[in-house]
């Protein structure tokens, strides 16, 4: 079966020539991060794959993921009509402060009109991302945005949650990062398409780009070695080599789009459930909690075929 192209529900101002309604796009984005189960379920089926090329930047707090993805945007600029930047926010009662703080450094892009930048809480979501993250990326496809680029902050089950959303992959590591090392060749560590070495201009950056080599080398096996980018993402050192190697890494992901488009569904299924599933147990009275575990079980698989069937 061959995949449908994007098909976009075009919003207006999304076609090339229209100025972008930042003001209806804003307002669609809140409406689909809001969006609840029910929301979701009854909205139109996108049967296409999606539009804008996705990026998903992930690493330590502090790697400069936001600082390399300002001097990215500002290259694939040149290419690309429209760019998205999209942060998640690990942490909703401090981000108030690194939500500024990424605004601050992407400045430059703030006030480009081809650019949009968001700051999206992580919330309650089970994967360390954002409830309907999927939902909200596709509202990027309906007006006609090229790429999004989206940062995350490599935690635990998060990394694995957004490698089925995003085209592209870049971990970003810094001088130091022995440790991220370390679990990569333990299996611990989620592989990325391409790995970055930040902080080029730091003392130990050389020896963490051979150290990472030499890690992916053996742990590729027969399998091809993906692409390590040392860059100075603060002064827009060796960005032109990261877009070359994010180009060459897409061509191959496209490649099979149909296995992806079905993984993308299943995890979509699950992150629905799950919530679903939460919300149900969170309703319960507190009285159900003293029932005993079998009887507790079966009341919750009663209510949840129960609101399904409503
Ligand atoms: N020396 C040096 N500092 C850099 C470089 N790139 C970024 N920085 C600095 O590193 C610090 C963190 O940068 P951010 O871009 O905020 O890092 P981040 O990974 O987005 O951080 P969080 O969003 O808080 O996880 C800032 O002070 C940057 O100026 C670089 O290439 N060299
Ligand atoms: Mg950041």
């Amino acid at each position: 079966m061959s995949v449908a192209p994007c098909q976009p529900a075009r919003a207006p101002g999304a076609l090339d020539g229209d100025a972008l309604d930042r003001r209806a796009l804003g307002q669609a984005l809140s409406r689909a991060a809001d969006a609840g189960v029910a929301d979701i379920l009854g909205a139109p089926h996108r049967a296409g794959t999606h539009c804008a090329r996705r990026i998903g930047v992930t690493g330590p707090p502090g790697a400069g993921k936001s600082t390399l993805i300002a001097a990215l945007a500002r290259h694939r600029l040149e290419r690309a009509g429209r760019v998205a930047i999209v942060a998640i926010d690990p942490s909703s009662p401090k981000t108030r402060g690194s939500i500024l703080g990424d605004r601050i450094r992407m400045d430059g892009l703030v006030d480009d009109p081809r650019v949009f930048i968001r700051s999206l809480a992580s919330r309650g979501a089970t994967d360390g991302l954002a409830d309907n993250l999927p939902e909200i990326l596709a509202v990027f496809d309906d007006y006609g945005f090229d790429e999004i680029i989206l940062e995350t902050v490599g935690v635990g089950q998060s990394e694995f949650a957004v490698r089925e959303l995003v085209d592209v992959e870049l971990l970003v590591l810094i001088p130091g990062a022995g440790d991220q090392i370390q679990a990569m060749k333990a299996g611990i560590l989620e592989t990325a398409d391409i790995y970055v070495v930040n902080k080029a201009d730091q003392p130990g950056a050389r020896r963490v780009e051979a150290e990472l080599k030499a890690t992916l080398t053996l742990t590729a096996g027969d399998g091809p070695v993906p692409p390590v980018v040392l860059v100075r993402a603060d002064a827009g050192e060796n960005i032109a080599a990261l877009d070359a190697a994010i180009e060459a890494a897409a061509m191959q992901r496209t490649e099979n789009h149909e296995a992806e488009r079905r993984r993308r569904a299943r995890q979509r299924i699950k992150g629905l459930f799950w919530r679903h599933l939460a919300q149900t147990i969170e309703d319960l009275p507190q009285a159900a909690f003293d029932r005993p575990l079998p009887e507790l079980y079966a009341t919750v698989l009663a209510d949840l075929t129960k609101e399904a069937a409503d």
